[in-house]
């Protein structure tokens, strides 16, 4: 906790840094009780700072025992030392600076810097957790070669791990042994790590291109080691497709992975020994769902990429946080999508921008992907600097081809190995391979905002010409009133009755050999543009932003039987799903129509064949299949509305119930034929050929619970016979919501008791139970919150448990009488002295009061009482002050 008022930091204030460190020397003394950090560090004048003046070196919460100038002790009066740092007069050009500082590992809750979770020693340093280990320039444009000593009691931490490779091991006295790392390669201060533990681990060999034999290996708790497997498959995959698609090749003799149980997020890529979550490298078919194999591969190959993107080429200052996290989130994703189905990866990732990242984009936290100022960078690390981010990547693709594209990633390692640099530099790295100009594309780096893109067409039967006119626009957010016109690619196509149309604009020449002319990329960047094709022979349906290919809002007036047809015909996978939702969205707000008006809604007859098609064992793939099926998620309802002027959070979620129900009822007899048609298979693997029918059926089994006994009948055989976390799961959830009293609450007790050994399906049962629609809900997590399975300081749990209530069971959180926004309350201030970032992004449901009218006294009143609180963490500060700031709701369309 520092000063009341805690300051910003501003992009534009940026200077070099004075100093550089180009060798760092660290030796670590590990005792259970404290720990003793000596550091050597080789400062030099840094020659692009002109600079003068005392150094500041950063540090807090470390205890100097120790402090040499060239090895000698500095008079008292030419040094000083407070709560952020270490300060020293006149320092020379060039001199070597040793500190001894003493750290108390144990008594770290906050999960950053050097801490310990289940015995064993770990680190997280970025974005500034360094400074709690030693004092250094904590500044990713400073890179220095580290070599680092470690000393711990050999029995108890048997395997000693940081950066690089390992030069030597040996024994000491008292039962203590050392072993030496040395990293070849200049890192940032954030990609330091540091693990001693009693760990198992499981081995395997991956020979580079270029013919390096890399040791890869997966440190876990002897008793998880059977779940190393696939987290190992995966990097081998991740290594060997970065080769491929991009060129890049491994760089050390090994690649160490770590699984740690309390971690502040998913993972961390630092050098050579990347630090994972046990919930995003541990899998096995009893304790893993379909889609946490899947987010594993991801994470690990995200990771992977990183040494790339990130640590060889890193970033200046972390404003560039979306140089390696927006380009590192591209290349994951398309390495998912090669992997597995591309339009699947779209449709989720498009989801996700389009619930969570528009919401941020309109919130009170709203911030270009290259944000000007922040308090707390960790609360920095956003959908908008990740995903939004990624997509903007991915419109550089769009506008330059995969190999216009390559060519600007090529040149950018190769020009920027070594350095720390910025988003311009990316950018110009981009434009130079392609001989191009991105000056205006640059303005979605600094805009806040998701664009709105509204489109209106005209035919003319006699010319066969048809317009279209695109106008955009972008909403002001806080502190960016006006915004300019963006570059954004319109990917699109025509379909007419019998198929995708050729598409010629006006002043081409009809392409008749060209295969793939059925589609186009448009290029917007003026405020209205109009484009006209010609010779067509029927007025068409547009399918307008194929492939989600901008990160924008569309609206373009269709009539439902025109999504009928896109959703059945267009070639594009994201439009044939995107027109389904858009389908049922349509039969959602009949729905509330009828409820507001007094009457008895209907079935939208379309809605209901076109899910029956679906349905039919004609259908293709059935994960697509589930997929479209899958009614739009309440967040994504409530972001709608709320970008529409205000979402009532109960008629939502009382529509979206309702027509789950009717589908159910329609169907029925189609639904259970589609259960009984995907048996599960006879030995559960994570592969596509077996996720999409599971998906499906459980989709299915979804629908059914709303049928009584038909679909308790099926949950219930499903839950004993299952073979997997994923029918289980699917299976529970119909017996918790669907069931009585008795029967929810024997199945919960039977899982619990079954499965309280593994710490990661505990926390799916806690999540699981979170989200029930339940009258007691809040009650209910309450409770949780005593049970033995839960833990304050385990920041999965709190997520699992307090996260998953406030962002995924909305008219629950929202409940009228405050009770919602009082426990999360409860549970930030509880985590704000003892882990801010968790406790500040928990914070985030909070901060949309303005999307929910009837609710914004309440949700301000909690917002106020936080703010109220005495020694409020920079991290609760910035998110509680920022929220609260703008009391004018913003405008709208
Ligand atoms: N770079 C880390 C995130 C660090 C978060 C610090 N609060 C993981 C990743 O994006 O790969
Ligand atoms: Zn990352």
């Amino acid at each position: 906790m520092r000063d009341a008022q805690p300051r910003s930091i501003r992009l534009a204030d940026y200077r070099p840094p004075m100093f550089l460190i180009p060798r760092t020397a660290l030796h670590f003394e590990l005792y259970e009780d404290f720990t003793l950090v000596h550091a050597t560090l080789g400062l030099v004048r840094n020659p692009a700072s002109d600079e003068r003046g005392p150094l500041r070196l950063a540090g807090e919460g470390l205890e100097l025992r120790e402090l040499l100038i060239d090895g000698e002790a500095p008079v008292a009066s030419r040094w000083r030392c407070d709560a952020e740092g270490l300060e020293l007069d006149d320092p020379p050009e060039a001199f070597e600076l040793c500190t001894t500082v003493r750290i108390d590992p144990r008594a770290n809750t906050a999960l950053e810097g050097l801490y310990l979770s289940r015995g064993m020693f770990c680190t997280q340093c970025e974005a500034e957790g360094f400074r709690r280990i030693s004092y250094f320039l904590d500044r990713p444009d400073v890179m220095s070669v580290y070599s680092v000593t470690i000393d711990a009691d050999r029995r108890r931490y048997p395997v000693l791990l940081s950066n690089g490779n390992r030069t030597s091991q040996r024994a000491l006295d008292d039962g203590r042994h050392r072993v030496v790392w040395e990293d070849p390669f200049p890192k940032p201060s954030y990609l330091f790590a540091l693990v001693a533990g009693d760990l198992a681990c499981i081995e395997d060999r991956f020979r580079t291109r270029g013919g390096r034999d890399v040791a890869l290996r997966i440190y876990v708790e002897e008793k998880d080691l059977a779940k190393g497997d696939h987290a190992m498959a995966s990097l081998k995959h991740a290594m060997r497709w970065d080769e491929e698609r991009y060129g890049r090749e491994y760089d050390l003799d090994v690649f160490n992975i770590v699984a740690v149980d309390d971690f502040n997020m998913g993972a961390m890529e630092n050098k050579g020994l990347n630090i994972f979550n046990t919930s995003c490298v541990l899998a096995c078919p009893a304790t893993t769902t379909d889609a946490g194999f899947q987010r594993v591969e991801a994470i690990v190959a995200h990771e992977y990429f990183h040494n790339w993107s990130g640590n060889r080429v890193t970033c200046r200052d972390w404003f560039q946080l979306s140089l390696k996290e927006g380009f590192t989130v591209f290349r994951d994703a398309e390495f998912s999508a090669d992997l597995g189905s591309r339009d699947l990866k779209r449709i989720e990732d498009a989801t996700l921008l389009r619930t969570a990242q528009f919401a941020e984009d309109a919130g009170p936290l709203a911030h270009p992907v290259r944000p000007d100022s922040y308090i707390e960078i960790n609360n920095f690390y956003t959908l908008t600097v990740y995903e939004k981010g990624a997509e903007v990547v991915r419109m550089l693709h769009t506008l330059l081809g995969e190999e216009g594209f390559r060519a600007g990633s090529d040149l950018y390692f190769e020009r920027h190995d070594g350095q720390a640099v910025t988003c311009d530099d990316f950018i110009a790295a981009m434009a130079d391979a392609n001989d191009t100009d991105l000056g205006t594309f640059k303005r979605w780096y600094g805009q806040a905002g998701t664009p709105e893109l509204t489109v209106e067409d005209a035919w003319d039967k006699d010319s066969g010409a048809y317009t279209l006119t695109v106008r955009q626009q972008t909403p002001a957010t806080p502190g960016q009133p006006g915004k300019a016109p963006l570059v954004i690619p319109l990917a699109l196509g025509l379909l007419g009755d019998a198929g995708n149309l050729r598409l010629t604009l006006e002043g081409e020449t009809p392409d008749g050999e060209q295969a793939d002319n059925t589609h186009r990329v448009l290029v917007l960047e003026e405020p209205e543009q109009s484009f006209t094709f010609t010779g067509l022979p029927e007025r068409p349906v547009p399918a307008l932003l194929r492939g989600f290919s901008a990160p924008v809002r569309l609206s373009y007036p269709y009539r439902r039987e025109q999504l009928r047809t896109l959703m059945t015909r267009d070639d594009d996978g994201f439009v044939r799903w995107d027109a389904g939702q858009q389908l049922m969205v349509a039969a959602l707000g009949d729905v509330q129509a009828a409820r507001a008006a007094g009457t008895t809604p209907a079935l939208d007859p379309l809605l209901a064949e076109a899910c029956a098609a679906l349905l039919d064992p004609a259908t293709p793939d059935p994960a697509v299949a589930a997929a479209m099926l899958a009614l739009p998620g309440e967040s994504t309802l409530v972001e709608l509305a709320a970008h529409a002027g205000g979402a009532d959070i109960d008629a939502i979620h009382d529509a979206r119930e309702w027509l789950r129900a009717a589908l159910g009822e329609a169907l029925e007899d189609v639904l259970v034929r589609c259960v009984r048609r995907h048996p599960p298979a006879a030995a559960y693997a994570p592969v596509g050929e077996q996720i999409g029918p599971r998906s499906l059926r459980n989709t299915c089994l979804g629908y059914l619970a709303t049928r009584g006994d038909t679909g308790l009948v099926l949950a219930r055989a499903q839950l004993a016979e299952a073979d997997n976390l994923t029918d289980r799961l699917a299976a529970l959830r119909v017996l918790a919501q669907a069931g009585d009293a008795t029967e929810r609450e024997t199945a919960l007790e039977g899982f619990y008791a079954a499965w309280q050994h593994e710490a990661l399906v505990v926390n799916h049962w806690l999540q699981l139970q979170a989200t029930l629609d339940l009258p007691d809900a809040v009650e209910r997590v309450t409770a949780l919150m005593e049970h033995p399975a839960f833990d304050l300081g385990n920041p999965n749990k709190v997520r699992s448990l307090v996260g998953a209530f406030a962002g995924a069971n909305l008219v629950h959180f929202h409940r009228a009488d405050g009770a919602g926004y009082g426990l999360l309350g409860g549970v930030v201030e509880a985590l704000n002295a003892r882990n801010p970032q968790i406790a500040a992004r928990l914070l985030t449901p909070l901060t949309k009061w303005r999307t929910v009218p009837v609710r914004v006294e309440a949700m301000r009143a909690e917002l106020s009482r936080l703010a109220a609180l005495p020694a409020l963490s920079p991290d609760v500060y910035e998110v509680v002050s920022k929220s609260l700031e703008s009391q004018e709701p913003q405008p709208v369309g």
